[in-house]
């Protein structure tokens, strides 16, 4: 068992190299295949309270997932079951019918 176990401030490469994490998403690979560069600008939303727009790597409060207006880019936020239009309430998470 030789795995590399990389401290909490830094970046686990693929290959297991740590990299210091103020060198990740610095704008130079660091990981021999450069994975310290790949995941940056992904946004991390709330997912209690927000959506994330793929397209567009921007949360947007759950209020605005169909409610029949696109508020991202490509409308994903619109992709609901039970088709567009339908509107989920703040307090009904749990799941559509099927
Ligand atoms: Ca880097
Ligand atoms: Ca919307």
């Amino acid at each position: 068992m030789d795995y590399t176990k990389c401290r909490s401030n830094e970046f686990t490469c693929d290959d297991n190299q740590c990299i210091d994490q103020d060198r990740q998403c610095d704008g130079v690979p660091d990981c021999s295949r450069g994975e310290d560069e790949l995941e940056c600008g992904i946004v991390e939303c709330d997912e209690s309270r927000e959506f994330l727009c793929r397209s567009d790597n921007t949360c947007i409060q759950k209020e605005a997932v169909c409610d029949g207006h696109a508020d991202c880019s490509d409308g994903e936020d619109e992709q609901c079951e039970g088709g567009p239009l339908l509107r989920q309430t703040k307090a009904t998470r749990t799941h559509l019918y099927y």
